[in-house]
């Protein structure tokens, strides 16, 4: 035990340590569609994100994750109608293996959107299977006779991540009805049928070999099948990653599974990285009730909840994403809030994911499309790039500083979030270490915790208040290396006016 201490003091790591990403590096989250246009049709393109690759890296992501990129015919193609290719509006499939090529160069990983639970109402599988009992794609998708689902045809239960009341659809083409999860135009896959499952695996094959991407984010990973046989849909995503790590053995797979961990962390087997959804309503909670602990409490439970089932797991934190109210919105518009947010989000374990235009402090509220509104560049007259497929109403010149102005200003959101992401990316035991609970207790709105890895340690307080909150500096805290907001340190008392934070390390 001596030996190992005394040989890591030796050779202490201030870089990022070898297989970083996935475990604790950052993924920047990015909907292509009003990300950057390079043709002047008014849609953002995949030829724009390679475009804006230097973005990436500059704000320090070690990935990105793209939204959905196949044919569909819905803005956001959540409903896809051919598995295989790109949406025209995007560009092409060469112009997909151009930034696939350009980002591997930077080191930058692509993780692209990949919808299976459902394909689109106008998928060709579905239209063949509308044809008829005896079509061959009848059994692609989920049919039942009318009188057999009686009970289910009138249910008025909602879940968490689907407004829609009944799952069971009329095509109005005679007695059957289909299962769609989320709406008619979204019918559900089959998944017991074993020509469906080969097709999914064909497909996943295809993306990661004869393109070659890196991974995918699995969207509604948890409907597969029916709640009621949740042990189904484990067995199936074992099974997936099963089949795609005979493809790529290092292949990142990371699960939408919008629920409470209880729910989340039996797909871990099949999906080892899931968004960790509890981490962005309690990251919320605790900056607007002032409440100090709650994050880390819940960070910890979680942590062991998945640690009880493997060892082999990424916690994929979200600060927001292209569900969610932006951020910015979540926090009362308030500035400072916001970036203590954001160190907090960077300060903690996990896999961080930040989604575009959180890094500029972009605005939005529902409906989906308006927390999905054109990223500025530039000030408008000059913003060759800007999507305007739609108008946007909550992140405006007015609202939002574009990115070329907020480069050159030491205190912007972009200057915040790129320094934080340098810190965690120099500092392992920020991206790796484990999370340790003070013993002692301190102020309602003071967050304290360590972060440690081999022989490093990373002390962290946030106060998470309006009210100004003293303690006391921690026993080995030895350099100072983060502060926002307005502290005063006088000897080994630390003074954190409202929404402030401070980082030392122990070497
Ligand atoms: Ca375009």
């Amino acid at each position: 035990m001596g030996l190992a201490i005394s040989t890591a003091c030796e050779n202490k790591q201030e870089t990022i340590p070898e297989n970083y990403w996935p475990n604790g590096g950052v993924t920047y989250e990015i909907f292509v569609q009003s990300f950057y246009d390079t043709n002047g049709d008014g849609i953002g393109d995949i030829n724009g994100v390679t475009a804006k690759l230097d973005h990436v890296t500059e704000l320090g992501a070690n990935a990105i994750w793209l939204m959905p990129i196949m044919p569909s015919p819905s803005y956001h193609k959540y409903d896809v109608t051919d598995y295989k290719s790109i949406h025209s509006d995007y560009g092409t499939m060469d112009d997909f293996k151009k930034l696939l090529t350009e980002a591997h160069k930077k080191d930058l990983k692509i993780v692209i959107d990949l919808i299976i639970n459902h394909s689109s109402s106008q998928h060709p599988w579905f239209i063949e299977s509308k044809k008829g009992r005896d079509n061959p794609y009848r059994d692609y998708y989920v049919w039942a006779q009318k009188d057999t689902i009686a009970q289910y045809i009138e249910k008025k239960k909602i879940t968490l991540d689907s407004d829609n009341i009944r799952q069971w659809h009329d095509p109005g083409l005679g007695e059957d009805y289909y299962y769609g999860f989320f709406y008619g135009g979204m019918p559900d896959l089959n998944f017991d049928n074993p020509k469906v499952r080969e097709e999914i695996f064909e497909i996943g094959r295809f993306w990661l070999e004869e393109v070659g991407v890196d991974g995918f984010r699995l969207d509604a990973a948890k409907h597969i099948y029916p709640d009621e046989r949740a042990k189904d849909n484990h067995e199936f995503w074992k099974e997936f990653r099963e089949e795609m790590i005979k493809i790529n053995p290092e292949i990142y797979l990371v699960g939408e599974v919008y629920d409470q961990k209880e729910v989340v962390a039996p797909f871990l087997p099949g999906l080892p990285a899931l968004f960790n959804f509890d981490f962005h309503y309690t990251l919320i909670e605790a900056l607007n009730e002032e409440n100090g602990m709650i994050l880390v409490e819940k960070e910890k439970e979680v942590l062991e909840y998945y640690s009880d089932i493997t060892s082999d797991f990424i916690d994929a934190t979200i600060s927001s994403n292209h569900d969610q109210p932006r951020l910015l919105n979540e926090l009362d518009s308030d500035p400072e809030k916001y970036k203590q947010a954001i160190a907090i989000l960077m300060t903690m374990p996990g896999a961080p994911y930040i989604y575009y235009g959180e890094e500029i402090g972009m605005l939005g509220l529902k409906p989906d499309e308006q927390i999905r509104e054109p990223f500025l560049w530039e000030v408008i007259e000059k913003d060759k790039g800007r999507a305007t497929w739609i108008d946007p109403i909550y992140s405006t010149d007015q609202t939002v500083t574009p990115l070329a102005l907020q480069k050159d200003d030491p205190s912007s959101f972009f200057n915040h979030y790129k320094g934080l992401i340098k810190l965690r990316n120099s500092t392992p035991a920020l991206a790796k270490g484990s999370l340790e609970l003070p013993e002692t207790s301190y102020g309602k709105s003071v967050m304290v915790f360590s972060r440690k890895l081999g022989d490093q340690e990373v002390f962290v307080i946030h106060n998470l208040g309006s009210q100004v909150e003293e303690v006391v500096l921690p026993e080995g805290a030895n350099q100072e290396i983060f502060e926002l907001g307005n502290i005063e340190k006088t000897g080994n008392k630390i003074r954190l006016e409202k929404n402030s934070s401070i980082i030392w390390k122990n070497y």
